[in-house]
């Protein structure tokens, strides 16, 4: 079990610490607020944009970000941090001497701190890049999962093993991601996973609902969570202890957010006003009441439960006792202590220059000293905040990434080979696996694979059968050990290579993206390998996205795709997946046709997968079954298919037409190509195997000469020369034509697309290519269209 000892650290005394911590709080609220007017308000501004940045959003998360970061997180904790709470992130940081004031200085601006935090472009460390909310939330259960298969395997020293937190605002609550999240976290037994709630009632456009106030205890309890609601403060609860203080209490229980919030935006005289007239026959309330003066009042009555020290570590304490996930819930004030707090626009809101200068004044800042780390602090509180500082177990935390030696891929020899048979790209795509899930390598050993409920069905099967189930805990396949047949064997294990999700697609790209984080979180390489139909990559688009803007690692291979699946008919057909996969930057999108070329590609996914400046791949496969090609698989061809492209009957002279396809779609233009050469015996038959490659490629060559390449020709360019210049193409995929109508560009040639692009319906294959225009009359129709 993790080392989940309480943080306390005796060496400062609980008043001290509260005291230092209250001071660095302080310095929280003002070098965030700071940096955000800096931006706004004294960096020269050259285009007239407003720059933003979130002072309320921030100073929401101070208390909170102060007992973490200063007191209870260890550097093997990882954390999300709420996209617009960036800020505090790098005050703190800038707290450990570990961030410059020229990056503050430079927030959201080019090459400076990121306007939410970012992985690969900010200069501290960030576990995770947040933004897209919801995501970040996620995720860290998820990668509590690949610490629990570290630690399963014996890899991680259970001593080394950290909770993954994230810092969240209440409104990315409504995002399903995280219910679908939770519902697998529940499944797979997840644990030392903390959500921070901040829980300040407001969200972008307006006072959120209270509507849903109890409901989530019940939810996350029901996933078997620890709820831990912080809603007030110490001084409140010592307030509701007083004569009259219980039914104060009651006034604010039932008082509804927006109220409330208006409330703390008009401040104490408001208070009294509305507490007096509401309370009228109370009278030992009144008196209660009547003991504080206005911003006494207001500052009780916004003091809440996520502004409270006392309250907060107290909290986290009891969280770092066990190793179930904790829900906690911190109830804040949007904006506490800015002119704007508790106002329903206060999103966006900017301090003006008078206000910041009023901010600055009363938390004693003097004019010019603003950058100062712990400047306006009385000695007294400065030693304080030193002395936190000095023994906060974060200051361990390294900026510089770690650099874990490489694992060796094999190479393309050591690869298996899928074979020459009648072959689908899915089969030999599961056959490589099956062969790979033979060996016992260190490479082997790191593949985990994972899929949304269509492991068998997308033929990863036998991968599964050898390297069962991940679970911390041993099970039997129940089928297997009571004789009844099955294929499949599905036993779980600790040492087991698969993660079996539900249905959900966003929790398989939020999956790949914490196992292809896993270098970077744990040391330790692993090469995910997830599976999904190809149409449902659409579901779980903005995870997808959010795992390729962190620079997670990770091979997808989506299957069946297009209108080839026929008989599953228009749902099932994908037809923009190809734009979605040439248009995701961070991932490199292959078409293969022939399992000779599944197996380069494949071998040059999971290479990708280690190199420093790799990435992540995306196969898309297909069920059909075509025949082999008997040919070699030279080292010429190899390179080639691995730059996009390849004359599978290459053009002769001056050929005027040649056509290029992409896939399965390969024997329909092989068929026209044979009826084609009896008139244009020069014609031309161009395999595609990326059309994402040969386009990236193209436009890095175009841009060459700005970019100190000149000269550079693209693979593409090279491959058409054969071609007369005015020659036409015909190229065909099953997907969007757009895909490859651009290959007319890269020498002024004419083109003919032909593609996808209505919604499909079940049929057999020749009824389905005939509808959408991609059998070999289409493209005979097409080619003859170019020649007249
Ligand atoms: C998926 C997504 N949708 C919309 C946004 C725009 N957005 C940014 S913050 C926010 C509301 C945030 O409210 P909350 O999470 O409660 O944070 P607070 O600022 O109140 O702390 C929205 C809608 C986003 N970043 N991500
Ligand atoms: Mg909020």
């Amino acid at each position: 079990m993790p080392d989940t000892s309480p943080q306390i650290d005796t060496k400062l005394s609980r008043k001290d610490l509260i005291e230092g911590l209250d001071a660095l709080e302080q310095r929280l609220l003002w070098l965030a607020s700071w940096t955000i007017h800096n931006a706004n308000h004294i960096r020269p501004n050259r285009d007239g944009l407003k720059v933003g940045g979130h002072q309320a959003s921030c100073a929401s998360m101070t208390t909170l970000m102060a007992a973490l970061y200063f007191h209870v997180l260890r550097p093997k904790d990882r954390v999300a941090v709420k996209p617009h709470a960036s800020p505090v992130l790098h005050a703190v940081e800038y707290l450990y001497g570990r961030q410059t004031q020229d990056q503050l200085e430079r927030f959201r601006g080019y090459g400076g701190m990121q306007s939410y935090p970012s992985r690969t472009k900010d200069k501290i460390r960030v576990d995770f890049s947040t933004g897209s909310v919801g995501l970040g939330v996620a995720v860290t259960a998820f990668a509590s999962l690949v610490q629990d298969i570290w630690l399963a395997r014996g890899e991680m020293k259970p001593e080394n093993a950290g909770r993954f937190i994230s810092l969240l605002g209440d409104a990315e609550l409504d995002e399903g991601n995280i219910y679908e999240a939770l519902i697998e976290a529940y499944k797979h037994d997840m644990r030392n996973t903390w959500w921070i709630v901040d829980y300040n009632r407001q969200s972008l456009d307006a006072t959120t609902s209270e509507k849903m106030f109890d409901r989530f205890d019940d939810i996350f309890e029901t996933a078997g969570w620890d709820v831990l609601t912080l809603k007030y403060g110490a001084r409140q609860r010592a307030a509701f202890k007083k004569p009259g203080g219980a039914r104060l209490r009651k006034w604010i229980d039932d008082c509804p957010n927006d109220l409330y919030a208006a409330l703390t935006y008009e401040g104490g005289a408001a208070w009294r006003r509305r507490l007096t007239k509401d309370l009228k026959r109370s009278a030992k309330t009144l008196e209660l009441i009547d003991t504080y003066d206005d911003d006494t009042l207001g500052n009780l009555m916004t003091e809440l439960g996520g502004h409270c020290l006392v309250t907060l570590l107290d909290a986290f304490e009891q969280a770092a006792a066990s190793e179930t996930p904790k829900l906690i819930i911190a109830y804040t004030t949007k904006g506490r202590r800015l002119p704007f707090q508790g106002h329903k626009d206060n999103h966006s809101g900017l301090m003006t220059p008078t206000q910041i200068g009023e901010l600055r004044d009363r938390l004693g800042v003097a004019e010019g000293e603003e950058w100062g780390p712990l400047a306006g602090l009385s000695t007294a509180r400065e030693a304080k905040a030193k002395a936190v500082l000095a023994q906060a177990p974060w200051r361990e935390t390294a900026k510089e990434k770690r650099s874990p030696p490489s694992v060796t891929v094999p190479s393309l020899s050591e690869m298996p080979d899928p074979g020459r048979g009648k072959s689908s790209t899915q089969v030999a795509f599961g056959k490589i696996m099956n062969d790979l899930a033979r060996e016992e390598t260190d490479f082997v050993s790191r593949i985990v694979t994972t899929s949304p409920d269509v492991t068998v069905s997308t033929n990863l099967g036998g991968f599964v059968n050898r390297k069962g189930l991940f679970s911390r805990s041993a099970s039997e396949d129940v089928f297997k050990k009571r004789k009844i047949a099955s294929p499949q064997i599905w036993a779980h294990s600790p040492k087991g290579q698969h993660i079996e999700l539900g249905i959900a697609e966003n929790n398989l790209f939020l999956m790949l993206a914490a196992l292809g984080l896993s270098k970077d979180l744990f040391d330790q390489r692993i090469f995910p390998v997830g599976t999904v139909y190809d149409p449902f990559i659409a579901r779980g688009l903005d995870a997808l996205n959010y795992a390729c803007y962190q620079d997670a690692r990770f091979i997808l291979a989506a299957t069946p795709s297009g209108v080839t699946l026929a008989p599953e008919g228009g749902a099932h057909q994908s037809l923009n997946s190809p734009l979605i996969g040439m248009g995701q930057p961070g991932l490199t999108y292959w078409e293969p046709a022939y399992s000779d070329e599944v197996r380069v590609i494949l071998r040059e996914a999971f290479d990708a997968v280690e190199r420093e400046e790799g990435g992540s791949s995306y196969l898309r496969l297909s069920t059909r079954q075509l025949e082999q090609v008997d040919r070699d698989l030279s080292a010429d061809l190899a390179d080639d298919i691995l730059n996009g492209a390849y004359w599978a009957e290459a053009p002769s002279g001056d050929a005027p037409i040649a056509i290029a396809y992409c896939g399965a779609m390969a024997p329909e233009a092989r068929e026209a190509f044979d009826q084609l050469k009896e008139d244009l015996p020069g014609a031309g038959l161009l395999a595609i195997t990326s059309p994402d490659v040969l386009h990236r490629d193209w436009m890095a060559a175009s841009r060459s000469p700005w970019t100190g390449e000149a000269g550079r020709t693209s693979h593409i360019e090279h491959v058409l020369s054969p071609l007369a210049p005015g020659a036409g193409l015909v190229t065909l995929i099953d997907g969007a034509p757009s895909t490859l109508s651009w290959l007319g560009s890269v020498r002024g040639q004419r083109v003919r697309a032909l593609g996808t692009e209505r919604f499909g319906q079940t049929g057999d294959l020749p009824d389905t290519y005939a509808e959408h225009r991609l059998d070999a009359s289409a493209i005979l129709d097409a080619a003859a269209s170019l020649l007249a």
